[in-house]
């Protein structure tokens, strides 16, 4: 009787024990990050731009192993201009790293025996002096290994911050680490790494041949280019990021600088998510984020209708002349409910002219009935829809918008010309000799309409007068 009594009551005693162990552990707030517990370890998989590694999903916090190597090496930064980047793991941005809240980090910095300089590491998402720097200063040809305990979860950018700080930025010493909270972060289709910065060379933008570092540019931050992933072109055409209608997209955003802030937008897009500054607070609904110098910004969007999504900093001469542009191609069904693409245009006469309408929507606007009234109407479609980009007299602009004055390559081929006006271009194109790689969006022109223009171009400025007719056209577009 009394050995039962006090089984019982030893029992009951580990029951409220135990019952008050699983609630404290419940009614705990956020646990304190410094306290939780790592179990077994894991070599870090580290991506290049615009990859990002496996998400940590339901992983629990782990030693985290980072092995990560100092390249200095030569590149291209435009087509013909190439330039020494000093990189995280051989690309600018350098390797994406991703850990979860509670990993310990053991981070091994190498500077390869070939680079010329010592260098080290400042991680924003380290709670520590210098962020890591000041452990992990180390020479050509020698390793450190310094560690460190994520307690904050967010998207955080990584840079060199070895004197001149400035410079080892400004060639390419930049990257993201992402710190996923408990959980990971919620599941979408796709995810991409991008990050903004800008260069200051000896040569102006486009000036050929090996261009060094521009120190007195840097400090007057009188960038030559400003790009995405360390080269103009390194998301547009062939590079260029996808997703498939009815995708959700996620994009880790930063800007390593250092010295521009980016206006972060992607053309005919609205982001549904930012994570502000790559932080916790989610803000929906947005057109552009900002993005600091050293900042960072998580985006989300999904993707309803197919197309090119153009991704720019919106300070917009960076995006179409300093290179800060690149591309995200969405393949699928369209939604002629979400965005119809062009149903009916007439040409809009604020004085009170007469609308023209579509052919197919009613008796078409004025035929041509010669050459000459061809030419005519074609200079109005010219002086409405072409000048702004191959400038009026159709010089175009040096390294943005080739000439069609005395154009070469408009000359050698006018099927292709019609093409282009019809479905747009990018991808490289050389014309007189120099080489473009730019986007002209399509051209929502009736046939009647292009005809005219090119007739019109093909008659100015020493081409060689080729007369393009509606039937011409038609034929280009149905595929002839
Ligand atoms: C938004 C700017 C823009 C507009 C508007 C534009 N283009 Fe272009 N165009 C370009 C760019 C950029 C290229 C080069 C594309 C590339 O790099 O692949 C180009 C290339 C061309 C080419 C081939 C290259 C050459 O120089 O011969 C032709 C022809 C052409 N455009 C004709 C036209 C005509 C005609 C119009 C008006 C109906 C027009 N474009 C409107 C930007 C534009
Ligand atoms: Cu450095």
């Amino acid at each position: 009787m009394h050995k039962r009594t006090s089984q019982t009551m030893r029992l009951s005693k580990f029951i409220s024990l135990a019952l008050a162990a699983m609630l404290a552990s419940c009614a705990q707030p956020a646990t304190d990050p410094t306290t939780i517990p790592v179990s077994g370890e894991m070599v870090a998989e580290l991506t290049s731009p615009p990859i990002v590694p496996a998400p940590v999903g339901s992983r629990k916090a782990t030693k985290l192993k980072v092995e990560m190597e100092i390249v200095e090496k030569e590149a291209e930064m435009a087509d013909g201009v190439r330039y020494i980047y000093w990189t995280f793991g051989g690309s600018v941005p350098g390797k994406f790293i991703r850990t979860r809240i509670g990993d310990e980090v053991a981070f091994t910095l190498k500077n390869h025996p070939d680079n010329k300089l010592p260098h080290n590491i400042d991680l924003h998402a380290v709670t520590g002096p210098g962020g890591g720097a000041t452990s992990s200063f180390v020479a050509p040809g020698h390793q450190i290994t310094f560690s460190f305990k994520t307690l904050n979860p967010g998207l955080y950018v990584y840079h060199c911050a070895t004197a001149p700080v400035g410079m080892h930025i400004a060639n390419g010493m930049y990257g993201l680490i992402l710190v996923e909270p408990e959980g990971g972060l919620p599941k979408v289709d796709r995810e991409y790494y991008i990050m903004q910065g800008d260069f200051y060379t000896k040569g102006e933008n486009g000036q050929p041949g090996l261009q060094p570092f521009d120190m007195a540019k840097a400090i007057d931050e009188d960038a030559d280019y400003v790009v995405f992933n360390g080269r103009v072109g390194s998301l547009t055409g062939d590079n260029a990021i996808t997703a498939n209608v009815g995708e959700t997209v996620r994009l880790f955003v930063g800007n390593g600088g250092p010295n521009l802030v980016s206006s972060f937008h992607v053309i005919g897009e609205i982001f549904d998510k930012v994570h502000i500054e790559g932080g916790s607070v989610i803000n929906e609904n947005v057109q552009t984020t900002l993005i600091p110098a050293g900042g960072a910004a998580i985006v989300e969007f999904k993707v309803e209708v197919p197309g090119t999504f153009i991704l720019v900093d919106h300070s917009i001469f960076r995006a179409f002349n300093k290179g800060a542009l690149g591309m995200l191609k969405v393949q699928g069904e369209e939604n002629k409910t979400v965005y119809s693409g062009k149903q009916q245009e007439g040409i809009y006469h604020p004085e009170g002219g007469t609308i023209q309408k579509m052919p197919g929507e009613a008796p078409a606007a004025r035929k041509a009935s010669s050459v000459a009234e061809r030419i005519e109407f074609g200079k109005q479609v010219y002086s409405k829809t072409c000048f702004a980009c191959h400038q009026p007299d159709g010089q175009g602009i040096p390294s943005a918008f080739p000439p069609l004055a005395n154009s070469d390559y408009l000359n050698a081929d006018v099927k292709r010309a019609i093409k282009i006006v019809i479905e747009g271009k990018t991808g490289e194109i050389i014309v007189n000799g120099k080489k473009y790689n730019s986007v002209m969006t399509a051209q929502a022109l009736t046939d009647e309409e292009i005809a005219n223009v090119l007739t019109y171009v093909y008659h100015s400025w020493g081409n060689n007068k080729t007369v393009v007719t509606p039937k011409m056209v038609a034929r280009v577009r149905s595929g002839h």
